[in-house]
């Protein structure tokens, strides 16, 4: 039932794949490799999303490695996806990704996630409450959008879609109040994963990240160690413009994880790069569709390898990628 993960992620970035190894095999073409070609690479690279800084070093790289060896054809993809691995697994600030799971803690494991309007909250606590539930966590989703109407209908019918239990806030009600019940009902039913949906806001209103604080003010009250985690939603689709909703998220709330979702919608999925390297916050998740399993643990090697890898990388990630 579940798709090979490693061919959901290659799938994910199919955009990404296409428009940027397209681009780089007409770039490169049959002939050498000179400053030129490297130039265009740069090019293809910042279109992608990747950052000027990673970008410009990463054929700083590239240049270097010409200089020594004769690289032509599909070698340069080789020699790219070889440096960027090796450029995003030494991230620029310290920022090793966590296991994606939660660790275990005494009681409920609470997670809020929040960030700026559309950006996928609900539709990502959906998908996240369906893997604790099928994983046998006792999962409760905590309804405390209570701005718009339809949010609250919009998260239950998630609930409903991953089988797990819902505490929902009345249209209006304070979030604060209606986080307050749930993480009360959730020591009651024992529950073990507990997901906060928040309202979207823009992360320049300070009244609106006030609010967030207040939530996070009142959880403590009930749970003195919660959140546990407080996961951040950006939108692969608008680039680098994460980057300063993440800086501006942190400040206030403070951030432990993010999530960058609708990377199958996007050719400039290079922006988890920048994310990655910039942010000192580990990336977590990454959404590659609107289908509740379309959430793939975010691991840095298996997405260069998805964009850049040849067809035996790719034969070969297929044949080793459990779930
Ligand atoms: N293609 C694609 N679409 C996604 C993904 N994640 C979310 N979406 C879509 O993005 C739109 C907004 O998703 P929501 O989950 O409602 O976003 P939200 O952050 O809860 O929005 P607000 O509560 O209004 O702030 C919906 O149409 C989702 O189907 C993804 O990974 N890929
Ligand atoms: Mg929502």
């Amino acid at each position: 039932m579940t798709m090979n993960l490693f061919r959901k992620l290659r799938h994910g970035l199919a955009k990404t794949r296409d428009s940027v190894v397209g681009s780089i095999r007409e770039a490169v073409g049959s002939g050498r490799l000179d400053d030129a070609v490297i130039e265009e690479l740069e090019e293809i690279l910042i279109t992608a999303d990747l950052g000027v800084d990673t970008s410009l070093a990463l054929c700083e790289r590239i240049r270097a490695r010409a200089s020594r060896e004769a690289l032509a054809g599909d070698d340069v993809l080789r020699a790219l996806r070889e440096e960027l691995s090796a450029l995003i697994e030494t991230p620029a600030t310290e920022n090793a990704s966590p296991p994606a799971d939660p660790e275990r803690v005494e009681g409920p494991y609470v997670t809020f996630v929040i960030g700026v309007n559309g950006t996928g909250k609900t539709t990502s606590i959906g998908k996240l409450a369906y893997r604790y539930a099928q994983a046998g966590h006792n999962t409760l989703i905590i309804a405390a959008d209570t701005f718009r109407s339809a949010a609250v209908e919009q998260v239950a019918i998630w609930a409903q879609r991953a089988d797990v239990d819902i505490v929902r806030g009345a249209t209006g009600a304070d979030p604060a109040s209606v986080v307050y019940d749930g993480l009360r009902a959730a020591l009651a039913r024992g529950s073990e994963r507990v997901l906060v949906d928040t309202a979207g806001r823009l992360h320049t209103k300070t009244n609106l990240m006030a609010e967030l604080e207040k939530i996070d003010r009142v959880a403590k009250k009930v749970i003195a160690d919660a959140p546990h985690e407080v996961l951040l939603m950006l939108d692969g689709t608008t680039g680098q413009n994460g980057l300063s909703q993440a800086r501006r998220f942190s400040e206030s709330i403070g951030v432990s994880a993010l999530m960058v979702t609708k990377l199958d919608g996007t050719a400039k999925g290079g922006v988890l790069v920048p994310i990655r390297r910039e942010l000192g916050i580990p990336v977590r998740w990454i959404g590659v569709g609107e289908a509740i399993d379309d959430l793939v643990p975010f691991e840095p090697a298996l997405v260069v390898d998805a964009v850049f890898g040849d067809d035996e990388t790719l034969r070969l990630r297929e044949s080793i990628a459990e779930e």
